[in-house]
């Protein structure tokens, strides 16, 4: 079953497992509203379930759940026209997730390159929940027979082991149950890098603060993290070709492009020959003026938490509704006995 065939519905997370960087926010918020804004119907969600495979302190996890709901509300995302809550309220999530596990391959899970970059040299002292966060992604997708996924170029992988869940599940049961999701990976940020290494990605958990701008930074940080920011001698050339090894300064163009909403082309003929100090300076303006209003948002926002909850649990409410009967069927097709009055 392709994703063709079943109405098209978005499904897309992010971990409160930190606060949210400017990567977070071009390679996800910012498409997620271009998406509600398309008349799609939207389902976000803050994936609290997921932020756990790793250690979170309860308070501060609490915490970066409602502030990355206020960067959600704060970028554009409307509550009322986009479905928005945490994981955990809906136990759809959860309980998908352990069938998934028993669908899923070792072999195919072993593959699986964030892990490996995540666990790193520490594999045997990482959570099991961290080697099977992909099955509980697929869940989070196809609770709701999603059909496309916008996330940044990192999930790549994670998409494709929840194409192969689907077919393999539905191949299992002899049904046509799951969509085959179609990944939506488009514009020139889909991996944002770190300020301080062109080869990683920009991470909220990386140790460095400086590798990232994160929402909450106020205008003199931006500007201060960008100036700061890792780049080479050289002034900027007139084609991307020559920027094929200058990977930071790279980075910075598709920074510039993805905020101005230009093409990279578009930004090195504009800049052509310019020295950094020109250059950083015009992205820090661009930087604060986009990032300064939604940063002041979720400030407001988050002076009141109650709304903030209130907002989460009538979104879990909303979702709940939608993935509880898709549960019931595919409880049916496995074969469980669903006697309890509800
Ligand atoms: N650097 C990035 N560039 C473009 N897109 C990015 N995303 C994350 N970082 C970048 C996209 O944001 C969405 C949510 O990601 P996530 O926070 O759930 O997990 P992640 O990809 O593991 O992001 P982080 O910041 O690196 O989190 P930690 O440090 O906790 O592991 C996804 O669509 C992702 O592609």
């Amino acid at each position: 079953m392709s994703a063709g065939s079943f109405p098209t519905r978005i499904f897309s997370g992010i971990q409160p497992s930190g606060g949210l960087t400017l990567g977070n926010y071009l390679g996800a918020l910012k498409r997620f509203v271009e998406k509600q804004e398309e008349g799609i119907e939207t389902i976000y969600c803050m994936v609290d379930m997921h932020a756990i495979t790793v250690w979170q302190d309860p308070e501060k996890l609490r915490q970066q759940t409602r502030e990355g709901a206020a960067a959600f509300i704060a970028a554009g995302i409307d509550p009322k026209r986009s479905i928005l809550f945490n994981q955990s309220q809906v136990t759809a999530h959860v309980e998908l997730g352990w069938i998934f596990n028993c669908i899923v391959r070792m072999g195919w899970m072993s593959r699986m390159t964030q892990f490996k970059d995540k666990a790193g040299k520490n594999s045997e002292n990482v959570s099991l929940g961290l080697f099977a966060y992909p099955s509980l992604m697929a869940a989070d997708i196809l609770a709701y027979k999603s059909t496309h996924v916008p996330v940044g170029d990192d999930q790549k992988q994670h998409l494709e082991l929840c194409r192969d869940i689907a077919i393999k599940f539905n191949n299992d049961y002899g049904v046509e149950f799951f969509p085959v999701v179609e990944p939506v990976i488009e514009g020139v940020a889909t991996r944002v890098m770190s300020l301080r290494d062109g080869t990683k990605k920009m991470s909220k958990s990386d140790p460095s603060d400086q590798s990232r701008i994160n929402l909450t930074d106020d205008p003199d940080t931006i500007a201060k993290k960008i100036r700061k920011a890792k780049t080479d001698p050289e002034p900027l050339p007139d084609n991307l070709n020559a920027l094929k090894d200058r990977l930071e300064a790279k980075n910075l163009v598709n920074i510039y492009a993805a905020l101005a909403g230009q093409t990279a082309e578009r930004v090195i003929k504009d800049y052509a020959g310019a020295q950094f100090g020109t250059f950083k300076s015009a992205l820090a303006d661009l930087a604060v003026a986009t990032l300064e209003p939604i940063t002041l948002e979720m400030k407001r926002l988050m002076q009141d938490q109650a709304e903030i909850d209130r907002i989460l649990g009538e979104g879990a409410d909303r979702a709940d509704a939608l993935a509880r009967p898709i549960m019931d069927q595919v409880y049916d097709i496995i074969g469980m006995i669903r006697s309890r009055r509800r």
